[in-house]
């Protein structure tokens, strides 16, 4: 059966408003990008026409410009899930244009199988190599899995962008494998982050692929804001407090696979820990690999990273690329069912560092809505993971936005990771452990090790105010500096007394 090329716009010409699409790929890095940007042009065209046209849309994580941006810029998304980080997007999202549920990264695939959510219409997915075998169809991914697997198997329609920028030399990197459903389930055989468990590459009947296009396009994967002294030291900190752990006897000497979240802070926690020489070279067991794990890997102090995909600049993807020989048996790409799994992440004992919006002083912590309403990002995988670790960190500058924001408040606004599931957090400032501390102790431990001095004194006549509770709040202040940010720019004009009730 002969495979149907055409272009990212007759492609796109199979889409029709309030299909939904399962975009494969994780992060930027495989998501799809021409045909995307291909249905945002028709959106457009019906638009203008007074025609409605909507898509629903899965990805395994945020997408690219030209996937999340273009679709946003159109007003073409009627829904979106699981997780989103485009600037344009967020705007459609907070203003109520687009249904967004944040998800747990690791869940949205079975949500589907098990038939909570709708099955996708179309599965729309990047590939470096399609190769014909009689009636099958064998699909070779990029640099992001997600959830494509998924995709692939529940969407009647696939349309397969095949990017001559990532050779089909990539096939390798990846295990693909999908877990039974409930009742069936069985333990799902990863031991250790490099154990293999599935295939590399998915397996579909040929007449389900509607369209093969031709693309030419790298990793659309933006860069870090370099390090600056605040990153810096926070990655020290974390460094410093994992050693201390490794001497005490609190981690093993071989030490434990690390999980290592999104962004500038996650990546500087990850360089400081290779360059401490007092943690042994260690592995990863995560969702995104990101650019600081290449040259680490080069030098030998990360052994082997599991991941869901290769978050990382073109120019790093090259090189990966160009030395395949040497990265294939020390990297791995698998769906995030399986880098995001909870059973994984309690089996083999992770140590999960994540970032944190804001936290408050009990050790609650909000990753995802600003003041409380708007949305940032999401929870992404930062829920699948600390729940389930052995230890749980969260790290962030101790303030935000010139020092007006406090990353520290009495209570936080949203909660996305409750006091119970949070061991550890770590500012530039220093390090507060919450391990087997009651509310009232976890508050001095935070307020003197992490909290930026100049909100030090403020939140301790917080806990002042109140002194007859386990958790001594007082309810009409709990919010108030978040009131007084949006009301004066600065929270740190709050008075407790102009709030008090
Ligand atoms: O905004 O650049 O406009 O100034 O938030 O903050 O300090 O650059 O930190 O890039 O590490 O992102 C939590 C968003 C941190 C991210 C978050 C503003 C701040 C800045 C970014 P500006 P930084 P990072 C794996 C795990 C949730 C999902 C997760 C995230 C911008 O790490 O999305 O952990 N995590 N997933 O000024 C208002 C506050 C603020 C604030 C910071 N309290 N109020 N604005 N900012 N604190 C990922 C996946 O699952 C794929």
């Amino acid at each position: 059966m002969a495979l149907k090329f055409m272009t990212a716009d007759e492609a796109a010409a199979l889409v029709n408003n309030g299909d939904i699409c399962g975009m494969g790929g994780f992060t930027p890095a495989g998501a799809p990008k021409d045909v995307p940007t291909a249905i945002a042009k028709r959106a457009e065209a019906a638009h203008a026409e007074g025609k409605p046209f909507k898509i629903g849309m899965y990805t395994g994580a945020s997408t690219g410009d030209s996937c999340d941006g273009a679709l946003a810029r159109a007003h073409a998304i009627q829904f979106r899930t699981p997780y989103q980080g485009n600037k344009d997007l967020r705007t459609e999202l907070n203003a109520q244009s687009a249904h967004y549920f944040d998800m747990h990264l690791s869940e949205l695939a079975q949500d589907i199988r098990y038939g909570f959510l709708p099955k996708p219409d179309f599965a729309i997915i990047e590939a470096c190599d399609v190769v014909e075998k009689g009636d099958m169809v064998e699909i070779v991914p990029t640099a992001g899995v997600g959830n494509m697997l998924t995709f692939c198997e529940l969407a009647p329609k696939i349309i397969i962008e095949l990017n001559a920028a990532m050779p089909a030399t990539m096939r390798g990197l990846h295990d693909l494998y999908e877990p039974a459903d409930p009742p069936q389930r069985r333990e799902i055989p990863v031991y250790k982050p490099s154990d293999r468990i599935g295939t590399d590459c998915i397996t579909v009947p040929a007449s389900k692929v509607v369209a093969v296009v031709h693309t030419n396009r790298p990793n659309e994967v933006g860069k870090f804001t370099p390090l600056d002294e605040t990153t810096q030291q926070i990655g020290n900190n974390v460094a410093a407090f994992l050693e201390a752990e490794m001497k005490a006897g609190r981690i093993p000497a071989s030490f434990l696979p690390i999980q290592s979240g999104v962004g500038n802070v996650a990546n500087a926690v990850l360089g400081a820990l290779g360059e401490n020489k007092h943690i042994p070279a260690f592995e990863m067991y995560t969702e995104v690999i990101q650019d600081s794990v290449v040259g680490l890997m080069k030098e030998g102090r990360i052994k082997f990273a599991s991941g869901c995909s290769l978050t990382i600049g073109a120019d790093k993807l090259q090189d990966i690329i160009d030395h395949m020989d040497f990265f294939k048996d020390k990297i791995v790409l698998r769906p995030q069912e399986i880098s995001n799994n909870p059973e994984l992440a309690r089996r083999m004992g992770l140590i999960t560092i994540n970032t944190a919006l804001e936290a408050d002083i009990f050790g609650n912590i909000n990753s995802t809505h600003v003041c409380g309403t708007k949305m940032m990002n999401g929870i992404g995988g930062s829920g699948d993971f600390t729940r389930n670790a052995y230890i749980s960190i969260y790290t962030t500058p101790s303030t935000a936005k010139g020092g007006c924001i406090s990353a520290f408040v009495p209570m936080v606004s949203h909660l996305d990771h409750s006091e119970h599931s949070v061991k550890i957090i770590i500012t530039e400032h220093g390090i507060a452990d919450l391990r087997g501390k009651s509310p009232i102790q976890r508050a001095h431990e935070i307020i003197n090790n992490c909290v930026d001095p100049a909100y030090r004194p403020m939140l301790n006549e917080y806990l002042e105010m109140s002194k007859t509770a386990q958790t001594p709040h007082t309810l009409s202040c709990a919010l108030a500096m978040h009131e007084e940010f949006l009301k004066s720019g600065d929270m740190r004009n709050t008075k407790w007394e102009n709030y008090k009730r």
